[in-house]
């Protein structure tokens, strides 16, 4: 090996380390960033109510007070589930306890999907189940919130599934104003916030 041979090696050497560290640098910083899963807010466990249903959310909590939803919820009919905050943290009776929507605000039933229109902070419009009756849950909402602090706290209420769907409060009745006449109750959960 002559001494240009022995410096050509050393070099590649010492290019290989740099590369090893530039790659450990980029691998802290994709660990660190907010692709790699995060642990929960909040999480919600769903019980039969009149339907057998079964399922988990995960809540997290977002910018400017709102909140993730994301999970699934089984057992359901195919089709669009009225899905709502209620206002009771008690899901006895076949969620019955939970009493009526999350109303803090003194409003009438409506829609979650029209910022311009009236609803209840616990309007989060329907859900859809497919022909085996799950439902992928994917809400962003900012009008209820995982904040103690605030009068939307949703924290140790319960979501209710119903049966029906949810009008949200286009039906042209009185019933469309206070419950989207979504039906029986389904099934229900805690929000249990940690
Ligand atoms: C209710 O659903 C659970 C979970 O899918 C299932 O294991 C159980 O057998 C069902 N119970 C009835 C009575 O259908
Ligand atoms: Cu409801
Ligand atoms: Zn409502």
């Amino acid at each position: 090996m002559n001494v240009y041979q022995f410096s050509a090696v050393e070099a590649s050497k010492r290019l290989l380390v740099k590369m090893k560290i530039v790659l450990f640098v980029c691998l802290a910083a994709v660990a660190s960033c907010s692709l790699v899963p995060q642990a929960p807010d909040a999480v919600v466990n769903f019980v039969p109510g009149n339907d057998n249903v079964s399922g988990q959310l995960h809540l997290f909590k977002t910018h400017y007070n709102g909140v993730l939803l994301r999970g699934r919820v089984s057992g359901l009919s195919p089709g669009l589930h009225g899905f709502h905050v209620h206002a009771v943290g008690d899901l006895s009776g076949k969620c019955t306890a939970a009493g009526g929507h999350f109303n803090p605000y003194q409003s009438t039933h409506g829609s979650p999907y029209d910022p311009t229109q009236e609803r209840h902070a616990g309007d989060l419009g329907n859900i859809q189940a497919d022909q085996y009756g799950n439902a992928d849950v994917y809400i962003h909402d900012l009008v209820i919130s995982l904040n103690p602090a605030s009068p939307a706290y949703i924290g140790n209420l319960a979501i209710v599934v119903h049966q029906g769907q949810d009008d949200l409060g286009r039906g042209g009745n009185a019933d469309s104003l206070k419950t989207g006449n979504a039906g029986g109750r389904a099934g229900c959960g805690l929000v249990v916030h940690h």
